[in-house]
């Protein structure tokens, strides 16, 4: 029930939080200023995910909130203190068996390949364009035992696509979009 609620009040809460994101970026365009995406640890810098990913492949937000992105699988599971052969795909291959459990799993590619984004779900709502990850997604996996939706902000009344728990889609080609095309590279934002 806390959830429900919460949820609801993000959404209330959505509209406005789209219009301070749309107005900071203009301003960013019109006076250089610092951009606002989310900032993570990559081979020892700091990267401004809205402006790059800097050649990561995986970026992965840790239980603490911290972003931290890798530019392969080893590495990854290196950083994180995870298994080597826990990887069914290998090292070096993204594939849906990647995705950790608990975790929101977004890639750029269909069939869970390309820049893979892992998000915690405890965050409620995450604006993708933070992560440089707006109208990208291709392919999702939901590996927690909440439902996730996926929002389509570039529309007023917020289309959505609700991704049930261990549900994983390999192309979002395949689900009708309410303006018409599919889903594919159309989610703005992600709430849990
Ligand atoms: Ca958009
Ligand atoms: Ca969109």
């Amino acid at each position: 029930m806390m959830r429900a609620i919460r949820r609801m009040a993000l959404l209330l809460g959505l509209a406005a939080a789209i219009a301070a994101g749309g107005a900071s970026t203009a301003v960013a365009e019109q006076g250089g200023a610092a951009e606002t995406g989310v900032l993570a640890e990559y081979q020892g810098e700091t990267i401004d995910l809205a402006e790059s990913w800097e050649g990561a492949e995986i970026c992965h937000q840790r239980q603490s909130g911290e972003v931290n992105c890798y530019d392969s699988e080893a590495a990854y599971r290196a950083g994180e203190g995870l298994s080597q052969t826990a990887s069914a795909s290998g090292a070096g291959t993204l594939a849906l068996s990647d995705c950790p459990a608990s975790y929101l799993c977004l890639w750029k590619g269909t069939n869970y390949t390309g820049e893979r984004l892992q998000l915690q779900m405890d965050t409620y709502l995450d604006l993708l364009s933070n992560y440089g990850f707006e109208d990208q997604v291709s392919s999702i996996a939901n590996r927690s035992v909440y439902y996730a939706e996926i929002y389509d902000n570039d529309y007023p009344d917020f289309p959505r696509l609700v991704i049930p728990p261990n549900a994983a889609y390999p192309d979002l080609s395949v689900f009708p979009h309410a303006y018409g095309g599919s889903w594919n590279n159309r989610a703005d934002l992600v709430l849990f």
